[in-house]
């Protein structure tokens, strides 16, 4: 018997600048993530979507003036602690949670969730370091923000709702960066974490850069969450995704990364919740890139071509 794989559905946008993609979860679902992870040996569970504040009520500014720059920061605490908590329940039902965004703030409630009474590493595949605080956002969209929000930085140090409480800086690795502020930076270079960056992966090859990552991810540590955002991969590859960088990997490079992943998995079993974001099916060409999301989650729970 396989490993039930519970999907958790986040359609949230409020971390976001632009609208649509609160859709993922559906287009994901669409593109026959359940049969993929079928073939992948795993047994598929869909836990439904989680609720969403009105869009009525949206205002990004309301009330919040202790916040600072971070915009619907309590629409995402009512979305984030919902998520935690069914993560937090998927793990204690012996259950793999797999959420599906919605934007990259949803990935607050992931790590908290799946930190809670455990030793947790991070693989971050991403664009973007995602590592601003209300105070250095140059947006005020949280979905640049998850990463400082889980390691309790700045501001977040205040919200005990956004930490990840087994998660160490020194057992998150980024993958594939190429976009990050210049706030960012300094934070990166004065932290921690490991950061591979697109050159790494130029240099190297996708799959030694993940297998060092993972190194990182699993050292001291009792599983890992992979988050991945989908403009990880080259805009032509997945251009459904609301803030497209050039230059990143490709369509095979993808896969190789997420078949890194379940070839480590198979071996000591290390991964322990995954979340899927930032696939915006208003922005996508054809569904191609909720398609490709589905296929690279399969990939990571081990579906081979042979
Ligand atoms: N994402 N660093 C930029 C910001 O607004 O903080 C972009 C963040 C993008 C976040 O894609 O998950
Ligand atoms: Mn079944
Ligand atoms: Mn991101
Ligand atoms: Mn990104």
């Amino acid at each position: 018997m396989g490993r039930t794989v519970r999907i958790i559905g986040a359609p949230m946008d409020y971390g976001a600048n632009r609208r649509g993609v609160d859709m993922g979860p559906s287009a994901i679902r669409y593109a026959d993530l359940a049969d993929g992870l079928e073939g992948a040996g795993v047994d598929p569970v869909d836990d439904g979507d989680v609720s969403m504040p009105r869009a009525e009520e949206r205002d990004p500014d309301a009330d919040q003036p202790s916040h600072g720059n971070a915009k619907f920061l309590r629409e995402v605490e009512d979305v984030c602690t919902r998520v935690g908590d069914r993560v937090a329940a998927t793990l204690a039902d012996g259950e793999f949670p797999l959420v599906l965004g919605g934007d990259h703030s949803v990935a607050i409630g992931s790590l908290n969730g799946s930190a809670r009474g455990a030793d947790l590493g991070a693989v971050w595949f991403d664009a973007h370091a995602d590592l601003n605080t209300p105070e250095t956002s140059p947006s005020g969209n949280v979905h640049g923000m998850p990463l400082a929000a889980a390691l309790g930085r700045g501001a977040f140090g205040e919200m005990a709702w956004t930490q990840a409480p087994g998660l160490r800086e020194s057992s998150v690795a980024y993958v594939g960066l190429r976009s990050i502020d210049d706030r960012e930076r300094e934070l990166i270079r004065a932290s921690e974490m490991t950061a591979f960056t697109m050159s790494d992966i130029d240099q190297r090859g996708v799959s030694a850069v993940v297998d060092d990552a993972l190194a990182v991810a699993t050292d001291g540590t009792d599983g890992v969450h992979v988050s991945l955002d989908l403009d990880w991969l080259d805009p032509k590859a997945a251009p459904g995704v609301g803030t497209p960088v050039r230059g990143g990997v490709t369509y095979r490079e993808a896969h190789a990364a997420l078949e890194a992943i379940s070839r480590r998995d198979e071996a000591d079993r290390m991964l322990r919740s995954m979340d899927v974001v930032e696939v915006n099916p208003i922005l996508d060409e054809a569904n191609e890139t909720a398609t490709l999301a589905a296929e690279l989650t399969a990939s990571a729970f081990g579906k081979r071509i042979l």
